[in-house]
């Protein structure tokens, strides 16, 4: 029998079911990683469950979010996390030392190991052959204790790459061109695994700004063979003994392919508002542009700062742009300083903002009303970088570089012919000067014993998740369209730092939506529930996109949610959703949604019961006078979990 990559990964950890498609089964995680702004929940929740040390191969915990420390939420919880981390035998990377999905690849990545991360964009290590997983706080602490993860057997999209990449085209846009073809929706339970002769020509940090947009395409993950490039990878980063050749079978099926020409790509873009809404640099025109990022986990890699440092070499910023830089690691930042391209970035007129996530996640920077702004992040909804009504356009490094220096949308290709700059080729760099002091290693089973947990007051243990109930009574609390993404449902940037604080963070649930003078959607839900009132929301298509946020399940909990009816919902939202007792449920005819409206008393008697076995619920829209079927889509464990009471009942129940 022949096997997909990403197949073999899985048989060798698998733990439980049996793998067929559509059905569940349990593999055994090797690594974890969380960071600040998922993790302090992730943490306190591997607390409450009684785990005291983690049983994995390696676990890591990253502070790179939230690092405005405005207040001093921030630096509580990055104490809480230090302090966390060296009793329970995880490592801790400091604020300062760069962005999780970089250093992790640079540091940890190990190809053929399975990684968990509360994050969605984990699968920035499929670049070497992890097969890694973006997942909820809490099933991330679940397997720091050695617990299962759980996924649907996954249907393989190959990804066949043929040729070269043309100079001025990147990897980046690559991955545009995939979402061109796949879309954000529909991919749910996928898995895009490329080969092929064009993989060859790909380095390492190219092949994880492919695996790490894949987020956006909705799938389980992304993943490349692991060959000469890897090792070559590896060998820089003083780590060649991890190094394993991996890759599908010679003729390994796959569920679907999609052929993608590197020699035939040009540079693209994702226009506003949503990653899939691609578009060539061409065909958007020329159109100004106030300014320019660079940064972020999908593109922030030696490579990338040293290509945009050789194209602004000797020339300056055009007077209408702000350039900001946030380069993805310490280890990347020390290598631009020594050799000179941070001062050539400099001396163009970049702002360079601190190794983090940093405008990505709203932190800063954000754009004037109405301007322009291009960027060489992963998402682009709308309000994400702050302003409400953005209007970001995601692009490749050659594309940010071209633009900084013209002030509008310019093909790089041009620049030869307009400034006289010619491609810069960089080449990775085979040796590098390792400094990893700012990765803390976790005490000892004896040194942890005695050694004291941080816990500052702004800490707060989060709420515990009701059963369902068994007659479900409640109210459109909130009827919503398609593409509803968990930055809408959680907002982060200024409002980060209540992370670790679900009452005071559940006031801003939907807040995109909360209008100024008017009851905000939290003071109507909790007015509801204070009434015993449940509450619930109607949604379109893709409900729950983007971030792994557990925040989005969690604070709606807080706030009386007990249901979701959708179109359709995203594989980590549905998970957190079920992991906090909050019932994920699919319209049977999708034109119900149409015939529901806001605050209808929508009524579903034996709720519990449908939950226990049912594969359909009944629920009657009380107001409008009519019955729908929804869905429940649930695995058997799935029901369990949502009977228990969420995910942490149900853990304690089985200790
Ligand atoms: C993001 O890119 O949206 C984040 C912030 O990294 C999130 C995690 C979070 O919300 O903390 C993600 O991608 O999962
Ligand atoms: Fe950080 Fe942005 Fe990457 Fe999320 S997508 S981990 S916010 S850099």
């Amino acid at each position: 029998m022949t096997n997909t990559l990403t197949e073999k990964i899985l048989k060798a950890h698998l733990i439980e079911g049996h793998m067929a498609p559509g059905s569940e089964i349990g593999i055994r995680i090797d690594q974890t990683i969380t960071q600040d702004a998922t993790g302090t929940t992730a943490m306190l929740l591997f607390e409450s469950m009684g785990l005291d040390r983690v049983r994995t191969d390696v676990s890591v915990s990253y502070v790179d979010h939230n690092m405005a420390q405005f207040g001093p939420e921030n630096h509580n919880d990055h104490l809480y996390l230090q302090s966390i981390a060296r009793k329970s035998g995880i490592y801790h990377s400091r604020p300062g030392n760069g962005i999780c999905h970089q250093v992790h690849l640079e540091r940890f990545s190990t190809p053929g190991a399975t990684q968990l991360g509360s994050d969605s964009h984990t699968p920035t290590t499929g670049g070497a052959g992890v097969l890694s997983i973006g997942a909820g706080g809490l099933d991330v602490a679940v397997a720091m204790g050695g617990g299962a993860f759980y996924l649907t057997t996954p249907k393989v999209i190959g990804i066949r790459l043929t040729g070269k990449l043309s100079p001025w085209v990147a990897a980046k846009d690559v991955i545009l061109k995939v979402l061109s073809i796949l879309s954000t929706r529909g991919n749910v339970g996928c898995v895009a695994e490329y080969f092929g002769e064009g993989v060859a020509s790909l380095t390492i940090p190219q092949r994880a700004t492919i695996t790490n947009m894949g987020a956006e395409l909705g799938v389980t993950t992304s993943i490349f063979p692991s060959d000469e490039q890897t090792e070559a990878f590896l060998k820089a980063q003083g780590r060649q003994e991890v190094y394993k050749p991996l890759s599908a079978d010679p003729d390994a099926s796959y569920d679907r392919i999609i052929e993608v020409d590197l020699g035939q790509l040009e540079p693209l873009t994702a226009a506003p508002s949503s990653p899939d809404n691609i578009r060539s640099i061409v065909e958007v025109g020329e159109i100004d542009v106030h300014q320019v990022l660079l940064g972020s986990c999908t593109n922030s890699s030696y490579r990338d700062l040293m290509t945009v440092a050789a194209i602004l070499k000797g020339k300056t910023v055009h007077p209408q742009v702000e350039f900001g830089i946030s380069p993805g690691s310490r280890q990347v930042l020390n290598l631009i300083a020594r050799n000179g391209a941070l001062s050539d970035l400099i001396s163009s007129g970049a702002r360079i903002l601190e190794n983090g996530c940093g405008p990505c996640i709203g932190q800063g920077s954000s754009p004037g009303n109405g301007r322009v702004s291009v960027r060489t992040f992963n998402r682009n909804f709308k309000g994400r970088s702050g302003t409400r009504e953005d209007l970001v356009y995601l692009v490749s490094p050659e594309v940010a570089a071209a633009v900084a220096l013209t002030g509008k949308m310019t093909d790089p290709r041009k620049l030869p012919e307009l400034l006289g700059i010619v491609y810069p080729t960089i080449e990775e760099l085979t040796t590098i000067d390792i400094n990893d002091s700012f990765i803390e290693k976790p005490l000892s089973v004896e040194e942890a014993k005695t050694a004291e947990v941080i816990r500052p007051a702004t800490i707060v243990t989060p709420p515990a998740a009701p059963k369902p109930p068994k007659k479900l009574d409640g109210v459109v609390t909130l009827y919503c369209g398609d593409k509803i993404t968990t930055d809408h449902i959680m907002p982060a940037g200024s409002f980060l730092k209540y992370r670790s604080n679900v009452p005071e963070y559940a006031k801003y649930v939907f807040n995109c939506f909360n209008e100024e003078g008017k009851p905000t959607l939290a003071e109507r839900a909790l007015a509801n529930k204070d009434k015993g009132i449940h509450n619930i929301i109607i949604a379109g298509d893709s409900y729950g996109q983007g971030s792994s946020r557990e925040h989005a399940a969690l604070c709606p909990m807080y706030l009386g949610i007990r249901l979701v009816i959708a179109k359709a919902i995203e594989r980590i939202h549905k998970a957190n959703l079920v992991n906090f007792a909050i019932a994920p449920a699919i319209f049977d005819d999708p034109a119900d949604y149409e015939r529901i409206s806001l605050n209808d008393q929508l009524v579903a008697e034996n709720f519990d019961k449908a939950l226990s076995g049912s594969n359909t619920v009944t629920i009657k829209n009380v107001t409008a006078g009519f019955e729908f079927k929804c869905k429940l889509d649930l695995t058997g464990r799935e029901r369990e979990i949502l009977l228990a009471g969420g995910k942490l009942n149900h853990t304690r129940q089985l200790a």
